[in-house]
């Protein structure tokens, strides 16, 4: 197998920025003004990203490493007690650092599997493609570049054994409780029972440590969330100047938001094409939520989505958690 971009699947580059615009405009027109993050990783944004995974303050990289390093043989034990011949999905598998210990392992064990990586960054799985045969020359491999569900649906469609399902790296994070909740049952209906979804969630902890995870010294989350804007400048033709913006985190230790925000450092009109947006001073924007579990949250929400939860497997200091649910 070869990674290659499942064209016809993906959804084609026009209608990619008719969407972006749609999105944007709409967002920034509503009260209150929102950006969706899903738009941060551009090129420039998957960089940006890949960065703060080194910073620090961002303890949930080496935390998720921890685990999958450290717990990799309990980890598949895991697995194959809960199911038969399987093939690993990987939704937003990103650059895989952490998979690939999991990987490594399976094939040393010599576990008969095939890896689909699903990423909606075309950039991701054309890097995956460079390094996974020169790693891991014994792995069978196949990226679906696209949306999650029909990449999903693709996968299944491409392999006839059960299916174990990685969403790791928080990702869950980035939906609000409620969307999570439906984005877990929508994985369970393309689920059948022997298949088994390893999910990661960052977990409720001292707030300082989660603030500071997102509010950097180096300024890099900041420059994260600024490069939507340049995105927009680019690809909508917007008038944004960054110097107008502030990023400013926010964490309630009560509900486990953690919410990023933009705010205009002073009243001024942006023009996106024809379409004029008015900032007042200090309006946020609304941009990213990076929502945190404790466990019962997380077992509550297993339940809720239809699925059993099976094993937690945490790092050292309790912060994190990929948690084996079955079906
Ligand atoms: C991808 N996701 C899990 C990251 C998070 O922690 O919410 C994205 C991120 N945003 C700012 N820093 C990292």
């Amino acid at each position: 197998f070869t990674i290659l971009p499942v064209r016809g699947l993906s959804k084609a580059p026009a209608t990619d920025r008719t969407t972006f615009r749609e999105d944007v405009i709409r967002g920034l027109t509503g009260t209150p003004k929102r950006l969706d993050s899903k738009y941060f990783y551009d090129a420039v944004g998957d960089k940006l990203f890949q960065d703060i995974m080194q910073l620090p303050e961002y303890y949930l990289t080496g935390c998720e490493l921890e685990i999958l390093s450290g717990q990799t043989r309990e980890i598949i034990h895991a697995i194959q007690a809960h199911t038969g011949d399987f093939d690993l999905v990987e939704l937003g598998a990103g650059d895989a650092t952490k998979t690939r210990f999991l990987l490594r392992d399976l094939l040393d064990e010599g576990v008969d599997f095939t890896y689909f990586p699903i990423d909606i960054s075309t950039n991701v799985i054309r890097s995956l493609e460079e390094y996974l045969p020169a790693e891991l020359p014994a792995l069978r491999y196949k990226g679906l570049n696209g949306e999650y569900f029909e990449m999903l649906r693709a996968a299944g469609a491409l392999s006839r054994k059960h299916k174990v399902v990685l969403l790791m790296g928080a990702n869950i994070g980035n939906f609000h409780p409620a969307e999570a909740l439906q984005f877990c049952q929508a994985i369970r209906e393309q689920l059948q029972p022997g298949d088994l979804l390893l999910i990661g969630f960052d977990l409720k902890k001292d707030p300082r440590v989660i603030l500071e995870a997102y509010n950097d010294r180096q300024g890099v989350t900041k420059a994260f969330n600024l490069n939507l804007l340049t995105r927009i400048n680019r690809e909508l033709g917007a008038d944004f100047h960054l110097d107008d913006f502030e990023h400013f985190p926010t964490y309630d230790p009560l509900s486990g938001s953690c919410k990023s925000y933009l705010f205009s450092k002073r009243a001024h009109q942006v023009h996106i094409g024809k379409t004029v947006i008015d900032f007042e001073d200090n309006e946020p924007v609304y941009m990213e939520i990076s929502q945190k579990y404790s466990l019962q949250d997380a077992e509550q929400m297993a339940l809720a989505a239809g699925f059993k939860p099976l094993v937690a497997f945490q790092d050292s200091r309790g912060w994190f958690a990929d948690c084996l649910w079955g079906v």
